[in-house]
């Protein structure tokens, strides 16, 4: 079955019109769903979205629960305009950029990418962001800095999670240089045409579709360039279970379960297990970034 994006450029419906004044009208906050889309991207699969009920009601945001439905209970609670984004390490511009600034000359667009949890479970989602590698470019990249590392905020008093549980605040991920300016790796700032839900990451979140699901941090305030690979959050809490690396991969097992197959979010009762695919089906983009590398070993 293959979907046809409502939010293309070449098929202006009246709906889209409609988002795009309101979003004007809304001022910044309403830019982060970008009104210019370029058009369905060849970085998109065919294969047909989630509801935008399945995908805002069923997810983990462990800052706000650790049930499926927390963070669409309680992410309300969360302020996220005004925001800013603290930029440091080794590179050209640091800073702390106000959203607006940050992502104000950024070539909005669509993807829809397959999504894949470490917990077998996946979806398809229609996100709309920029490409992680033209924000890197804007910021300027210096020599020797080998790793971007993304921290999501800490506001206990707004995120009911934080107030105890087992993870180290902030919720941190990492991505080598390399696989960050993939033009894979991306930086949601909406969904469905609308700006990001809170329960998604609201007002922006990373997008790494060929790795588990935990690496896609969302609420993001810290974007930092630097020479190590960074600590982050699972690998921290379980290193046995979860590695830096995430990559999705069929033939190496989570100590507790199987990664040869996944159930799609919203398949019905009925619905049969489906194959997980190397690099969640991202091979021929990514397989490269890994020649020579034990992916036994780096998982
Ligand atoms: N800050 C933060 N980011 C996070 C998480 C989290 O608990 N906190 N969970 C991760 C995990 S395990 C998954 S599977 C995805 C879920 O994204 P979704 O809820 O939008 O489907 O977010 C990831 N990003
Ligand atoms: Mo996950």
């Amino acid at each position: 079955m293959s979907y046809k994006s409502e939010y293309s450029a070449q098929d202006v419906t009246p709906k889209h019109l409609f988002l795009n004044r309101r979003q004007l009208m809304a001022g910044a906050a309403g830019l982060l769903a970008a009104p210019a889309f370029a058009g369905t991207s060849p970085y998109s699969t065919d294969e047909a979205p989630n509801s935008y009920e399945d995908i805002t009601t069923y997810n983990n945001y462990y800052e706000f629960g650790y049930d499926k439905t927390d963070p669409a209970q309680y992410a309300e609670a969360l302020t996220i305009d005004p925001w800013s984004v603290k930029v440091d390490g080794l590179v050209d511009k640091p800073g702390t950029y106000s959203l607006a600034d940050l992502i104000a000359d950024m070539p909005i667009e669509e993807r829809i990418y397959r999504f894949r949890c470490v917990e077998a479970w996946s979806m398809i989602v229609p996100w709309q962001g920029f490409q992680l590698s033209a924000l890197l470019q804007k910021l300027g990249v210096q020599a020797g800095a080998k790793y971007v590392v993304f921290e999501t905020v800490v506001r206990p008093a707004e995120m009911r999670g934080q107030t105890g549980g087992m993870i180290q605040w902030p919720y941190r991920e990492g991505l080598r240089l390399d696989e960050a300016m993939n033009p894979l790796a991306f930086m949601a700032t909406g969904l469905y045409g609308k700006p990001l839900p809170k329960q998604s990451g609201a007002p922006i979140r990373l997008v790494v579709p060929w790795k588990y699901g935990f690496k896609s941090a969302k609420a993001l305030v810290r974007i930092s360039l630097v020479a190590e690979e960074p600590q982050t959050t699972w690998k921290m809490l379980a290193p046995n279970e979860y590695g830096f690396y995430a990559n999705v991969n069929p033939q190496v097992d989570h100590p507790r379960w199987s990664q040869a197959t996944e159930r799609r979010v919203g398949g019905g009762l009925f619905a049969g297990r489906i194959d997980t695919q190397m690099f969640n089906g991202y091979g021929d983009q990514v397989a490269s970034l890994y020649t020579g590398q034990d992916l036994t070993k780096d998982f």
